[in-house]
């Protein structure tokens, strides 16, 4: 499974758009992952949303993750969940998915990061990489020499949250990253099928082996 482009849907960031809106156009751009996020959201409403966001990332042959809501998740079908250190412990969600339900953690370090791996995690999100106003807790940034060090400390797929920009997408790569999971950089931009897309070249660039320049023979 590709990690390569995650985007989280965000309505107060989606510039008037509805999440199963944003989760549509980046699915188009090329998004691998979509995760719908709200923390203002019903459940009944919440429910709804992932229901139609399934729809959109089967039919994509993408993955839909549901964020915090394990319930949620499984009633809707959903690919998995993302759990962050104040949800339900990994332990206790892992007991009652379905065996190939993925459980993503959010971490902040790499006693964090080995920990989740330890209790099940699928994958892992560095949380923040750097600053970000998208999110009212989430702290300062950890950096790129925090992401290199989880790198190291674990085999889990690994995706950079926070800040995460075009101009910097080169440097999360090159520290370890299997890709990066977003808001504003794509949700927040008025094309979002087109800031998707042009992120998920700029990843994958970044991971292709770099060429090295031809050399111009004199004659
Ligand atoms: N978790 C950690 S940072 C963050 C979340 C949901 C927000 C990421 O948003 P942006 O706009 O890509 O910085
Ligand atoms: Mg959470």
């Amino acid at each position: 499974m590709a990690y390569d482009l995650y985007v989280i849907t965000d309505v107060q960031i989606g510039l008037g758009r509805s999440h199963t809106e944003l989760a549509r156009m980046a699915l188009q751009g090329g998004a691998d992952i979509i995760q719908l996020r709200d923390k203002r959201m019903n459940s009944a409403s919440l429910y709804r949303t992932a229901q139609e966001i399934v729809t959109l990332t089967r039919a994509a042959g993408a993955c839909f993750i549901m964020n915090d809501r394990l319930d949620i998740a499984l009633a809707t079908g959903a690919d998995g969940v993302h759990l962050g250190q104040q949800d339900m412990p990994i332990s206790e969600a892992r007991r009652i998915v379905p065996r190939d339900f993925i459980i993503g953690c959010s971490v902040g370090s790499v006693e964090e990061a080995i920990q989740a791996e330890i209790s099940g995690a699928d994958y892992l999100a560095l949380s923040p990489v750097f600053s970000t106003t998208s999110k009212d807790d989430a702290g300062c940034g950890h950096g790129l020499s925090t992401l290199s060090a989880i790198r190291a400390a674990t085999r889990l797929p690994l995706v950079a949250i926070g800040g995460i920009t075009r101009e910097n997408i080169g440097s999360v790569i090159a520290s370890g990253a299997d890709g990066a999971a977003v808001i504003s950089a794509v949700v927040g931009e008025e094309d979002v099928a087109t800031a998707a897309a042009e992120l998920k070249r700029l990843i994958t660039a970044a991971k292709s082996p770099s060429r090295t320049p031809a050399v111009v023979q004199k004659v």
